[in-house]
């Protein structure tokens, strides 16, 4: 045991973080070197685009290669990766402004690509390291700086997105629950397709929803099958719970980098391009 607990400080930087105590995302940031330790994956074979918020200082505390991206893009960034060496390990985090607001845009293009990474929402239902604006999931009525008469939109619901973009596997977590967070983290990262985590991510400062989380997350019924697409968008559906774990899983879909390497011409010389170009452009 303390053999594992040494290995998953490996996966730490001498960054330390500088998240509020109590943040939710201290939880992720555990679960994610937990996983890592566990799986025995090399922290040279991991790779880590974010966004920018609270969330988007991730890549920072991970000894790991990583890239603090632009607002909205760890998607973009994350299929970069993937496609330049897709012997690595590959996550894009950030939070649920970053991705649902200026990154929404996105969102259904990796799915939908089906490339071959984890992406890590941290939703806190706010704009937290702008001290506190409600967000695309702050549910209606929410009251904060700046919103004083309390929010009047529709919040959208990550999970229902995601399964309906037809995301290869969907799964909700929660930083109250760190230990099956974990697990779902080692499933994402061996899952060969697109992965979608929405982890519940308190901020404590801000908008404290630890309790309110608490009261309504239960586990996935025992009989659950998570191969229903249609039973995963009813209970995504569900607002009077939060079910955590695997709800959607599609297996057998091919990863981009493969779809892409089974339709292109086979690499060829710089001299034979060279040839090839002359040639064409001949008069
Ligand atoms: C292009 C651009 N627009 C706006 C901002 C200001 N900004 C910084 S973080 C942020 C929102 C972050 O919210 P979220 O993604 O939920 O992350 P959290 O801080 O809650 O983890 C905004 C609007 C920015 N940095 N860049
Ligand atoms: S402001 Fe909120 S989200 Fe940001 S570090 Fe503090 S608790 Fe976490
Ligand atoms: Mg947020």
């Amino acid at each position: 045991m303390s053999n594992l607990k040494e290995k998953i400080k490996s996966y730490r930087s001498d960054v330390k973080p500088i998240w509020c105590p109590g943040c939710g995302d201290y939880a992720v940031l555990n679960g994610l070197t937990t996983a890592l330790a566990e799986l025995d994956i090399p922290a040279e074979n991991v790779a880590i685009a974010s966004g920018i918020g609270c969330s988007g200082r991730f890549p920072a505390f991970v000894s790991a290669y990583g890239f603090h991206g632009i607002h909205g893009r760890p998607l973009p960034l994350a299929t970069g990766m993937k496609m330049a060496n897709p012997e690595l390990t590959v996550f894009a985090v950030g939070g649920d402004g970053d991705g649902f607001s200026i990154g929404a845009e996105h969102l259904p293009h990796a799915p939908r690509r089906n490339v071959d990474i984890t992406y890590i929402v941290m939703d806190n239902r706010l704009y937290s390291l702008t001290k506190g604006q409600p967000s695309p999931t702050s549910p209606v009525g929410t009251r904060l700086k700046a919103s004083p008469y309390g929010t009047v939109e529709t919040p959208v619901n990550p999970m229902a997105m995601m399964i309906a973009y037809g995301a290869s596997f969907v799964a909700q977590a929660f930083s109250g629950k760190p230990k099956e967070m974990t697990k779902v983290i080692e499933e994402a990262i061996q899952h060969k397709g697109f992965s979608f985590i929405h982890v519940l991510s308190p901020c404590v400062t801000f908008y404290d929803t630890y309790r309110q989380f608490r009261a309504i997350a239960t586990p996935l019924p025992e009989d659950y099958d998570p191969t229903d697409q249609v039973e995963a968008f009813r209970l995504a559906l569900d607002e009077s719970k939060l079910y955590l774990g695997v709800f959607y899983k599609k297996e057998g879909d091919v990863p981009y980098h493969e779809r892409l390497n089974a339709v292109r011409p086979e690499r060829r010389s710089r001299e034979g391009l060279l040839k090839e170009l002359i040639e064409y452009y001949r008069p």
